[in-house]
């Protein structure tokens, strides 16, 4: 009999899974002798490389249970008991550890790790001689998301809109804020059959690094993404009547700020603004004021408030205007994105190859030193 779940029954993308880490108990202690009992193991979450999916980590804990072993009883042969080993459960890098505790850790290196849940303290003279139960905490696992180019933006900013129009996800739209709950993935297709993922992210809201809103927590999604498509407004945005009213040039000074203080590198991604629901401004006028305010910055900086003047300004690569809720100016920012990510990914291979050529040179260096010393 196997304890595997059969392969029908584990599903094809896991992004979250839940498992029971439960430490080892201490092993008994030794009354006659003052015996010590060994400590209980830990368990670890560990980030490797090698595993790319958390369905490997379900295919190797398939009871989604994970229990390090008890420490040794303390006899009279071995008075010290060995403590039980830690077990270490590998995961992918970049997982999100949602502790039992409420704290959430990011694994974003090779071998970064986190403690789970400890083991219990041998028994000895202040436990009664008792070995102490180990934790038992759930945790839960997070992959953060893995595309191409992530939207951020206000709530309500058509954000999902443009992720509807742009490819074959079917997120959810409605006219009030924070209808996006949880990342949402697309694939964008070009005519030579290129695709790049498109991840729509619940909307940022002022105070978002602080966690207000949904705040940091989905933040966390846009930091693998390799550029950003700020998605704004032309009309003003409140939030509820307790928030002021915001007009798009503020709304994108929030925008901006928020993805500063986060960090994270954030303001470093190429980027690109998309200015949206341009049908609602048949004059043309907000579209003006607002293009006015931009291109005078920082000196625009002065009409708004201090408290909304982020510390570093984002530098777009293009600014586009759309309409995704009639499909227009899309083709435009598509083949912009597209742009945009070659540019990237030629300018890091350039990267990489000035990389290489210094290490041969460095090899060649060496050849011709050898060559000295051998004449
Ligand atoms: N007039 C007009 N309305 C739009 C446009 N794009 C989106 N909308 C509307 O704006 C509202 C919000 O759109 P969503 O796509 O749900 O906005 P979102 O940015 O995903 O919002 P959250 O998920 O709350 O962050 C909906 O009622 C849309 O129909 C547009 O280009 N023009
Ligand atoms: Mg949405």
């Amino acid at each position: 009999m196997s304890y595997m779940i059969p392969k029908s029954r584990v599903p094809a993308f896991v992004d979250f899974l839940q498992i029971r880490a439960c430490g080892g108990a201490g092993g008994q202690g030794l009354p006659k002798f003052g015996g010590f009992g060994g400590d209980g193991g830990k368990v670890i979450v560990v980030a490797k490389k090698k595993i790319k999916t958390l369905k490997q980590v379900l295919q190797k804990y398939p009871r989604q249970m994970c229990k390090a072993p008890t420490g040794q009883n303390s006899d009279k042969f071995h008075l010290l008991g060995e403590n039980g080993g830690d077990i270490t459960i590998q995961v992918p890098v970049g997982v999100l550890v949602h502790k039992h505790d409420g704290s959430i850790v990011d694994l974003n290196q090779e071998n970064e790790l986190c403690v789970v849940a400890h083991g219990g303290v041998g028994g000895n003279h202040t436990t009664n001689f008792l070995g102490v139960k180990g934790d038992e905490n759930l945790i839960g696992l997070e992959l953060k998301l893995l595309a191409d180019v992530g939207l951020v933006g206000f709530p309500n900013a058509g954000k999902s809109t443009f992720l509807k129009a742009i490819s074959k996800a079917k997120p959810k739209i409605a006219a009030y804020p924070f209808t996006t709950i949880s990342p949402q993935l697309g694939q964008m297709e070009y005519d030579d059959g290129r695709m790049i993922s498109v991840a729509d992210l619940p909307g940022l809201i002022e105070g978002a690094h602080q966690n207000y809103g949904m705040g940091i927590k989905f933040l966390r999604h846009a930091e693998r993404t390799k550029l950003l498509l700020y998605v704004l407004d032309i009309n003003a945005f409140q939030l509820s009547h307790k928030y002021p009213e915001r007009s798009p040039f503020e709304t994108l000074l929030l925008l901006n700020k928020e993805l500063d203080e986060y960090g994270h590198g954030m303001l470093e991604k190429p980027s690109i603004l998309a200015i949206n629901k341009i049908d609602t401004d048949a004059s043309g006028r907000s579209l003006a004021r607002l293009m006015d305010l931009i291109k005078n910055l920082p000196a625009s900086l002065d009409q708004v408030s201090e408290d909304l003047h982020p510390s570093h300004l984002a530098q777009f690569d293009e600014i586009l205007t759309m309409s995704a809720l009639n499909n227009s100016g899309l083709v435009v920012i598509k083949d912009k994105i597209r742009e945009v990510m070659d540019v990237q990914a030629e300018l890091q291979r350039t990267e990489e190859l000035a990389k290489t050529k210094t290490l041969s040179q460095i090899g060649n260096i060496h050849k011709e030193q050898n060559k000295r010393r051998l004449v």
